[in-house]
């Protein structure tokens, strides 16, 4: 599986990514006069996104990493723009694409790469599907592998907020193929009946594994199954950082203000395979590749750091290399790092101990002596 990208289609015609329509007065009204920070800041982030990528796909080839890794090139700037625009209180219910967004909100590099080899340092020892992170620190909690459950899930956790009278709204990221599950109905309607504080972000990049969108659902936006349910739904791009930003921002603050549930769809293109498994080639149409390279969210934010003279090319290079070391210094750490030990099959299963445990551990003790053969 290749990630698509760079600036030849697959006829060798050159083609450019769509120019982001901002000017620097623009932004600056948009960012607030420290545009240039935030728009470098994003670009580190998506950057750091984009070559993962590279890395993890070469790696779960390998057998090192998986079974499977899920790439989220084409998604950066819906991970970036959004997690940017949430606060340190908020929930987060992940789709398959959002690892990102964990890294964004705190999640240290290496706690990630260490989850991905499910080593003696993942947080879940080994006991989850190593591409389905959680980071209990900053409020991100593990995709379920059932497409559309974190819709209910995250519809649940807002009205325990608002029970609870905390800080915070809960955010649900989904794609365009969770909207056909039992799940997006009863979660979108219970938000909207009892007016939670949940904010839905639908990432449409069109494709649900080989199935195009267009069979997916017969209206034009996703956005618009919001009315079904009673509140606002709106469509954005989201290859625009800039405009996932500001429309997440301004969507986060209306729903924590009491306004009720809202709905983003961020129209994205994917631009790799659905999942690392996945046969590389399912009948795409002819001209997708193109179309991911003029929609593609990192080279459109290049064009426009080159443009406004923001970070220029040796800057972004500098960027790159220090970004490749340290994804190299972090998949070595996570490498070098054994397994967990086979103890820990007997721990964090029960809050007490409890006799069969108990007396599974003896067994296990005495037959292996505390070591598997
Ligand atoms: C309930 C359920 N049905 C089917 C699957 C198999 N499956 C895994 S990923 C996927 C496609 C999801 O598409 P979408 O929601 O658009 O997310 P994307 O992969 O495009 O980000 C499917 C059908 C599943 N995991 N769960
Ligand atoms: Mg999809």
């Amino acid at each position: 599986m290749t990630v698509a990208g760079g600036s030849t289609s697959a006829h060798g015609q050159p083609v450019s990514a769509m120019p982001l329509p901002y000017s620097p007065e623009e932004l600056a009204r948009l960012l607030g006069e420290d545009w240039k920070n935030l728009l470098t800041s994003a670009y580190r982030w998506m950057l750091l996104g984009r070559l993962l990528d590279s890395h993890l796909l070469a790696l779960q080839r390998q057998g090192l990493v998986g079974p499977s890794y899920s790439p989220l090139s084409g998604h950066e700037a819906t991970n970036v723009g959004a997690a940017m625009a949430l606060l340190k209180d908020d929930w987060i219910f992940p789709s398959l694409r959002e690892q990102l967004v964990a890294l964004v909100r705190g999640m240290e590099l290496t706690t990630y790469t260490h989850s991905l080899f499910a080593n003696a340092l993942d947080h879940s020892l080994g006991r989850q599907v190593p591409k389905l992170i959680s980071a209990r620190e900053v409020n991100y909690v593990s995709m379920a592998s059932d497409i559309g459950a974190q819709i209910i899930q995250a519809a649940g956790c807002a009205y325990a907020q608002r029970y609870k009278k905390v800080n915070g709204i809960t955010v649900a990221f989904f794609g365009d193929g969770a909207t056909s599950t039992g799940d997006f109905h009863s979660g979108m309607n219970f938000a909207g009946v009892y007016h939670l504080p949940v904010l839905f972000l639908c990432v449409n990049n069109q494709w649900a594994i080989s199935l195009p969108v267009e069979k997916q659902t017969a209206m034009s936006a996703m956005a618009e199954k919001a009315k079904a349910y009673g509140f606002k739904g709106i469509k954005i791009d989201g290859t625009d950082v800039i405009q996932v930003y500001t429309e997440v921002k301004k969507a986060r603050e209306a729903v924590a203000a009491g306004e009720g549930p809202a709905l983003l769809e961020l129209v994205v293109y994917r631009m790799t395979h659905q999942s690392s498994p996945d046969e590389p080639v399912h009948d795409l149409p002819q001209g997708w590749v193109e179309k991911t390279m003029i929609h593609d969210p990192l080279a459109r934010l290049e064009e426009l750091l080159e443009r406004t003279g923001a970070l220029p090319l040796a800057s972004r290079e500098t960027i790159r290399k220090a970004t490749e070391d340290r994804i190299r210094r972090s998949v070595a750490e996570a490498q070098v790092t054994p397994p967990p030990g086979p103890e820990t099959l007997f721990t964090d299963t029960m809050k007490e101990a409890y006799w069969p445990l108990t007396e599974e551990r003896e067994t296990f003790d005495r037959e292996q002596g505390g070591h598997f053969p």
